[in-house]
Protein backbone atom coordinates (compact mmCIF):
# COMPACT_ATOMS: atom_id res chain seq x y z
CA UNK A 1 0.00 0.00 0.00
CA UNK A 2 2.68 2.32 0.97
CA UNK A 3 5.13 1.48 -1.64
CA UNK A 4 2.21 2.03 -4.37
CA UNK A 5 1.60 5.42 -3.36
CA UNK A 6 5.59 6.09 -3.46
CA UNK A 7 5.56 4.97 -6.75
CA UNK A 8 2.27 6.96 -8.15
CA UNK A 9 4.15 10.03 -6.50
CA UNK A 10 7.26 9.21 -8.63
CA UNK A 11 5.21 8.77 -11.84
CA UNK A 12 3.68 12.16 -11.29
CA UNK A 13 7.13 13.58 -10.12
CA UNK A 14 8.48 12.46 -13.56
CA UNK A 15 5.97 13.67 -15.70
CA UNK A 16 6.29 17.12 -14.10
CA UNK A 17 9.82 17.24 -14.49
CA UNK A 18 8.89 16.08 -18.47
CA UNK A 19 6.55 19.09 -18.95
CA UNK A 20 8.91 21.31 -17.39
CA UNK A 21 11.74 20.54 -19.71
CA UNK A 22 9.34 20.67 -22.45
CA UNK A 23 8.53 24.54 -21.39
CA UNK A 24 12.41 25.42 -21.49
CA UNK A 25 12.82 24.60 -25.31
CA UNK A 26 12.14 27.38 -28.34
CA UNK A 27 12.46 26.56 -31.63
CA UNK A 28 12.97 29.07 -34.34
CA UNK A 29 13.49 28.54 -38.02
CA UNK A 30 16.24 30.44 -39.76
CA UNK A 31 16.60 31.83 -43.33
CA UNK A 32 20.14 31.06 -44.60
CA UNK A 33 22.02 32.59 -46.88
CA UNK A 34 25.43 31.20 -48.99
CA UNK A 35 23.92 28.05 -49.73
CA UNK A 36 25.81 26.62 -52.68
CA UNK A 37 25.52 22.74 -52.22
CA UNK A 38 24.64 20.18 -50.34
CA UNK A 39 27.50 19.92 -48.26
CA UNK A 40 26.52 23.51 -46.89
CA UNK A 41 24.19 21.93 -44.87
CA UNK A 42 26.45 19.75 -42.40
CA UNK A 43 28.68 23.22 -42.14
CA UNK A 44 25.44 24.83 -41.01
CA UNK A 45 24.37 22.33 -39.07
CA UNK A 46 27.63 21.63 -37.12
CA UNK A 47 27.65 25.28 -36.52
CA UNK A 48 25.00 25.78 -34.54
CA UNK A 49 24.99 22.10 -32.73
CA UNK A 50 27.82 23.86 -31.51
CA UNK A 51 26.12 26.45 -30.08
CA UNK A 52 25.70 25.66 -26.28
CA UNK A 53 22.08 25.12 -25.07
CA UNK A 54 21.27 24.15 -28.65
CA UNK A 55 19.51 21.03 -28.67
CA UNK A 56 18.70 19.79 -32.17
CA UNK A 57 19.39 21.27 -35.90
CA UNK A 58 17.74 20.24 -38.73
CA UNK A 59 18.49 21.92 -41.97
CA UNK A 60 16.78 21.81 -45.20
CA UNK A 61 18.70 22.61 -48.44
CA UNK A 62 15.30 23.12 -50.49
CA UNK A 63 13.85 25.98 -48.66
CA UNK A 64 17.26 27.43 -47.24
CA UNK A 65 16.47 27.10 -43.70
CA UNK A 66 17.79 25.69 -40.27
CA UNK A 67 15.20 24.93 -37.69
CA UNK A 68 16.93 24.92 -34.36
CA UNK A 69 15.57 23.78 -30.90
CA UNK A 70 17.25 25.58 -28.22
CA UNK A 71 17.11 25.98 -24.20
CA UNK A 72 16.39 29.97 -23.81
CA UNK A 73 18.11 29.63 -20.50
CA UNK A 74 21.37 29.13 -22.54
CA UNK A 75 21.24 30.87 -25.44
CA UNK A 76 19.72 32.93 -27.92
CA UNK A 77 18.42 33.49 -30.97
CA UNK A 78 21.02 36.24 -32.02
CA UNK A 79 23.61 33.54 -30.85
CA UNK A 80 22.47 30.96 -33.52
CA UNK A 81 22.44 33.78 -36.14
CA UNK A 82 26.01 35.23 -35.09
CA UNK A 83 27.03 30.92 -35.34
CA UNK A 84 25.83 30.52 -39.31
CA UNK A 85 27.29 34.07 -40.20
CA UNK A 86 30.56 32.86 -38.60
CA UNK A 87 30.49 29.73 -40.62
CA UNK A 88 29.57 31.77 -43.44
CA UNK A 89 26.21 31.59 -43.71
CA UNK A 90 24.57 35.00 -42.41
CA UNK A 91 21.32 34.04 -41.42
CA UNK A 92 18.05 36.09 -40.18
CA UNK A 93 14.75 34.80 -38.64
CA UNK A 94 12.08 33.32 -40.77
CA UNK A 95 8.86 34.99 -40.80
CU1 LIG B 1 28.29 23.96 -49.91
Amino acid sequence: MKLKSLFASLVILIASSMSLQAAEQQSVTLDVENFTCTMCKYTIKKALKNVEGVESVDVNPDNKTASVVFDPQKTAIEALINATTQAGYPSTVKE
